[in-house]
């Protein structure tokens, strides 16, 4: 199997998940693609395209996954002209600075994210974000003496491998089942939420993993600060052109056993949309902000495309 073809697949069936990390695999699997035999350059852009086509179709909600190929798609339009070897050249350096790019932005909210979070603070999060992960490890490097607590995240069960890295690293871990969240803000009286995100829209709404929107409810309730942390490719340009973002429905076979229930539906969306106004802020690599600031990001960074 080609590597496209294995990045492909190891999308599909969530070997690599996590926004992020989705973003980074489809820029390493297209750089691939342009050290593939061609005759020509044209030949080469359309295989690039090809498999752009491809990996964007391998999961439909993250938009990390789209800028990222379309960043590298673009950059291939830009070069088009160049001789077969130039071309190839082009598209190596863009993957790899893309790729880099992320690394430092992830490095960067680490930073900033550590310094929202106090001393003894109690933080819940949910999912497994490597972005909310790495605030909580510098937050805990910096002495903090922060506790977590993680939820299940039903139906993959993410958050295990959240309580795992956690708890490995040194940090008080806590697991409970989605629907104690409500009680648990209470009783362990919860400082902060802060998730991760999947997709940031124009008008400021996070989309992220099923139950987020929930937590946010919760959170809003009792006047406890909910705070996403995300890299600013995650913020979506077709947003501000009036697209709404699709929300994966995944197999009911990830929920139950096939026929288990006879003819009950299952229905197993892995996304919701918690809107602007349950978040606090947002945190990017660029620093703190609003959400209604997200139109703003976007218009800065994504104006290539929106051309
Ligand atoms: P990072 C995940 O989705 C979760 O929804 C998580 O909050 C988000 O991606 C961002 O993850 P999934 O791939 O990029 O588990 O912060 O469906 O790692």
């Amino acid at each position: 199997m080609s590597t496209l073809e294995q990045t492909v697949a190891d999308i599909k069936r969530m070997k690599i998940r996590g926004a992020l990390d989705i973003a980074i695999a489809s820029v390493a699997a297209m750089k691939e693609v342009a050290k593939e035999d061609a005759q020509d350059t044209d030949y080469l852009l359309n295989k690039l395209e090809k498999a752009g086509k491809k990996l964007k179709n391998s999961r439909p909600t993250a938009v990390s996954l789209p800028n990222a190929v379309n960043y590298i798609l673009h950059v291939s339009e830009k070069n088009k002209n160049l001789e077969q070897s130039e071309f190839r050249k082009k598209i190596t350096a863009a993957a790899d600075k893309f790729i880099r790019d992320q690394e430092k932005a992830l490095e960067a909210i680490g930073v900033i994210g550590a310094n929202v979070i106090e001393k003894d603070e109690t933080i819940l999060t949910h999912c497994n974000s490597d972005t909310v992960v790495h605030i909580l490890e510098k937050a805990f490097d910096q002495g903090k003496n922060i506790k977590a607590v993680c939820t299940e995240s039903r139906p993959r069960y993410q958050g295990l491998l959240t309580a795992k890295e956690l708890s490995e690293y040194g940090i008080q871990t806590t697991l409970i089942v989605d629907s104690a969240v409500h009680l648990v803000m209470k009783k362990l009286k919860i400082d902060k939420v802060i998730v991760g995100a999947d997709t940031v829209c124009a008008n400021g709404d996070l989309i992220n993993k099923i139950g987020t929107s929930q937590i946010a409810l919760c959170a809003h309730e009792q006047k406890i600060e909910f705070i996403a942390a995300t890299e600013s490719i995650k913020f979506s340009p077709q947003s501000l052109l009036g697209s709404t973002v699709q929300i994966e429905e995944r197999s009911a076979s990830e929920v139950i056993k096939p026929g288990k229930l006879g003819k009950v539906k299952i229905l197993n969306p892995a996304f919701d949309i918690t809107e602007a106004e349950y978040i606090n802020m947002i945190i990017t690599e660029y620093g703190i902000m609003p959400p209604q600031a997200a139109y703003n990001l976007l218009r800065e960074k994504f104006g290539w495309e929106l051309k």
